[in-house]
């Protein structure tokens, strides 16, 4: 039989994860708030988590995870983010400057329906579960659904595809609640990152074009340093650049957005593994996976902290 409750080390059901984000953000008053910034299509909270120790005009790096639902090992990160930031304040001198000095945004799961849906009837489900009229095919990609040359490339306008980007921009909920927030925070966040499986990848702007975004030597830099970094833990091997050149082109995305708004350090990580296992990823690699993915956003967010 197997136990409802919360594991860090388990993939977690949604309900779980619910839960989780209201007791997580009471047994640490001082270092996390919650609030919600939506609603999904079928009604469920978007909660988003505020980590950082309070204080006037802190910036701030907004993480999500989750966009897709069949990639497990993102919100399972996203969740040992932030018992490692509360475990390790206090205790660890660069999670204690981090937290003394800016905010992590952590919104656990975006695409709430869609996570539901490979737990109740279908594990490899990529969408959201939005309908609409004039067809029966189901779900919009939310990482095609930014305004981000949206829809132009690698991305489709039939419903019934998996990378289909919805009849307009921001037409989820869920990515226009993002959006919405992230609009709103602007002047905060210096870093947009956002956290999918798989392919052992570090991905920056652009996808949606083959031109480079005006701070690519720096980008580039960046993320050879953290993937080296990354693999100091267990040796796993990443590759890095450009969205467009490294993994395909590819409209509508997240990270693009967020560049274009003026973040200019967005990035896309791809976990583990490299097609092995792919989105079923066993539950033994979460432990591993999350501690070397928490090694490079420390160090990602110690380098925007000092920029
Ligand atoms: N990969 C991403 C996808 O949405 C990506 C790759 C990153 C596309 C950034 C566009 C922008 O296809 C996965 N595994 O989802
Ligand atoms: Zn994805």
């Amino acid at each position: 039989v197997r136990s409802t409750g919360h594991s860090y080390e388990k993939y977690n059901k949604w309900e779980t994860i619910e839960a989780w984000t209201q007791q997580v953000t009471s047994e640490n008053p001082g270092l996390i708030s919650r609030r919600t910034i939506g609603t999904t299509f079928e009604g469920r909270t978007m909660y988003l988590l505020k980590v950082g120790k309070a204080g006037p005009n802190k910036p701030a790096i907004f993480m999500d995870c989750c966009f897709h639902a069949r990639e497990w090992i993102s919100p399972a990160f996203c969740q040992w983010f932030v018992r490692e930031a509360i475990r390790t304040y206090g205790q660890e001198i660069h999670m204690t400057e981090l937290l003394d000095k800016l905010d992590f945004y952590v919104l656990p799961v975006v695409n709430i329906d869609g996570y539901v849906y490979t737990w109740t009837k279908n594990r490899m489900w990529r969408k959201t579960r939005s309908t609409q009229a004039g067809t029966t095919c189901i779900g919009t990609d939310p990482n095609r659904n930014f305004d981000a040359g949206w829809c132009k490339i690698g991305a489709s306008r039939s419903p019934c595809d998996e990378t289909y980007c919805g009849p307009a921009a921001e037409s989820e909920k869920e990515t226009k609640a993002l959006a919405n927030f992230i609009r709103s925070n602007l002047s905060s966040i210096k870093a947009y990152l956002t956290i999918h499986s798989y392919s052992q990848m570090m991905l920056y702007p652009y996808s949606y074009d083959y031109k480079l975004a005006e701070n690519n030597a720096e980008l580039n830099a960046l993320a050879k340093a953290t993937i080296k970094e990354l693999a100091t833990l267990h040796g796993t091997k990443y590759t890095y650049g450009p969205g467009a050149t490294t993994i395909y082109p590819a409209a509508g995305g997240s990270d693009d957005w967020a560049y274009d708004q003026g973040i200019k350090y967005s990035f896309t990580f791809e976990l583990r593994d490299k097609g092995r296992y792919g989105f079923a990823l066993p539950e033994s690699q979460i432990r591993p996976t999350c501690e070397e993915t928490m090694l490079a956003i420390k160090y990602l967010a110690r380098y925007v902290l000092g920029h």
